[in-house]
C-alpha cells in the first residue's frame, strides 16, 4: 500500500490545518440557540459583509442549507425551476418534496449552465389544477456541470427575468468562493442577483464541518426558525465557526493553486488515449471525465490509480470525478499526472 494517498475525490475530505485547530481551540463560545456564542455571531456577519447580504445564518451543511431556503421561499404545492443536473434536486435525497412539498421542474443546461431563454415560458398560469411556480435555483460552480463557472451576464439575465414575473432566486454557492477567484469578480456581486446564497465552508476553504446562508434579515429571521425545526439549531457552535472564519482569512485565495492542480490533471488526461475530460476545458477545481469502454470502466480506472495510491470518485459506470483542495500539494497534483500519463494506457496494453 502506498505511504502517501492522494485523495482525489472530493473537496470535502480535507483535515483541519494545524492553525485551524489552534483557532478552533481558541475560540470563544456560548449557547448559538440562544443567540449567545460570539464566534457563531462573527461568522455570520463576515459572511453576510463577504455576500453584500443583511443577514447570514451558520448551518451544519450544504443540503441544509439549501434546504432551509427552499423550504423558506415557498409553500407545498409550489414548483422551483432548476437545471437537470443541479445538487440541491439529485444530490439531496429529495429534499425539496420531502421536506418542502415543493416539486422540480428540471431544465437541461449545458454543463449546468442556463440560458434565460430556456426558462421563459415555464412560468405556470394561475390556475386551481396547476403547481405555483416560485423559485428558480442556480449553482456557481456547478458540480456536475464540471465545476464550471456560471457566466455573471446570465445569471443576471435569469433574474432580471425572474425577479420581473415575481419569482425568487435562490444560489446554491457550496464553491462560490472558487468562481470568485478564478474570475476575481468579488462575492458580493456573484450574490446580488440572488435573494438567498448558500456557501459551504466544508469544501475547498478545508473546515472539518459548516455551511451558511444569507439573505434579508426578514429572511434569516425565518430560516433561523426552520433550522430549529431540521434540528440544525447547534450550542457551543463556535468551535466550528472559528474553523470557518479561518478557512475564510486563510484559504480563499490558495484555491488558485487547486485550479492550477486541477488544469495539471487535466492536461494529463487529455493527453491519454480512452479518457475525455467532459467538459473539455476545467475552469476551477472538479474534472469530470468519460472513459472509452474499450479502456474498461470507471472503475477499472480508479482501481488502477489506487493501486499507485490515488483514490478518484466514480460517479457512473463511464464517469469519474477528481477534485483538487487543501490537502494536495503541487508535488501530489504532479505525481497523479504523472500516473494518468503512465499508468492508464498500460491498462489496455494489460487488457488487452
Ligand atoms: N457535494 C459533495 C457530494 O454531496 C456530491 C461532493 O463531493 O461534491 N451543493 C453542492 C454543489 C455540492 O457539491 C454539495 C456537496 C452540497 C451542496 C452539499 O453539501 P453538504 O455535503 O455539506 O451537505
Amino acid at each position: 500500500m502506498p505511504e502517501h494517498w492522494i485523495d482525489l475525490r472530493s473537496d470535502t475530505v480535507t483535515r483541519p490545518t494545524p492553525g485551524m485547530r489552534a483557532a478552533m481551540q481558541a475560540a470563544e463560545v456560548g449557547d448559538d440557540v440562544f443567540g449567545e456564542d460570539p464566534t457563531v455571531n462573527r461568522l455570520q456577519e463576515r459572511v453576510a459583509e463577504l455576500l453584500g447580504k443583511e443577514a447570514a445564518l451558520f448551518v451544519p451543511s450544504g443540503t441544509m442549507s439549501n434546504q432551509i431556503c427552499i423550504r423558506a421561499h415557498t409553500q407545498p404545492g409550489d414548483e422551483m425551476l432548476c437545471e437537470a443536473t443541479c445538487h440541491v434536486y439529485n444530490y439531496e435525497a429529495g429534499g425539496p418534496a420531502v421536506l418542502s412539498g415543493v416539486t422540480c421542474r428540471c431544465i437541461e443546461g449545458d454543463h449546468g449552465i442556463l440560458d434565460v431563454s430556456q426558462l421563459e415560458g415555464k412560468i405556470r398560469p394561475i390556475n386551481d389544477h396547476l403547481v405555483r411556480t416560485r423559485l428558480v435555483s442556480l449553482e456557481n460552480t456547478h458540480n456536475r456541470g464540471g465545476g464550471r463557472i456560471f457566466p455573471l451576464e446570465k445569471i443576471e439575465a435569469i433574474a432580471d427575468w425572474a425577479h420581473g414575473h415575481g419569482l425568487v432566486m435562490h444560489l446554491d454557492g457550496a464553491r462560490l468562493w472558487n468562481a470568485s477567484v478564478a474570475t476575481g469578480i468579488p462575492l458580493n456581486v456573484w450574490a446580488r442577483p440572488f435573494d438567498s446564497v448558500s456557501v459551504c465552508f466544508s469544501k475547498g476553504l478545508g473546515a472539518p464541518v459548516g455551511s451558511a446562508l444569507a439573505g434579508s434579515r426578514e429572511f434569516v429571521t425565518r430560516c433561523r426558525r426552520i433550522r430549529k425545526l431540521f434540528g440544525g439549531g447547534m450550542r457551543q457552535a463556535g468551535v466550528l465557526a472559528a474553523a470557518a472564519l479561518y478557512a475564510l482569512e486563510h484559504h480563499v485565495t490558495r484555491l488558485a493553486d487547486d485550479h492550477r492542480h486541477a488544469r495539471l490533471l487535466a492536461e494529463a488526461i487529455a493527453d491519454t488515449p480512452g479518457l475525455r475530460l467532459d467538459p473539455p476545458r476545467v475552469e476551477t477545481n472538479l474534472i469530470w471525465i468519460e472513459v472509452d469502454p474499450e479502456l474498461g470502466t470507471a472503475r477499472d480506472v480508479a482501481a488502477t490509480l489506487k493501486a499507485h495510491g490515488i483514490l478518484v470518485h466514480t460517479p457512473g459506470p463511464q464517469t469519474l470525478r477528481m477534485c483538487t483542495h487543501l490537502d494536495v500539494t503541487a508535488a501530489d497534483a504532479e505525481r497523479a499526472a504523472d500516473t494518468i500519463r503512465r499508468q492508464v494506457p498500460r491498462r489496455v496494453r494489460v487488457a488487452g
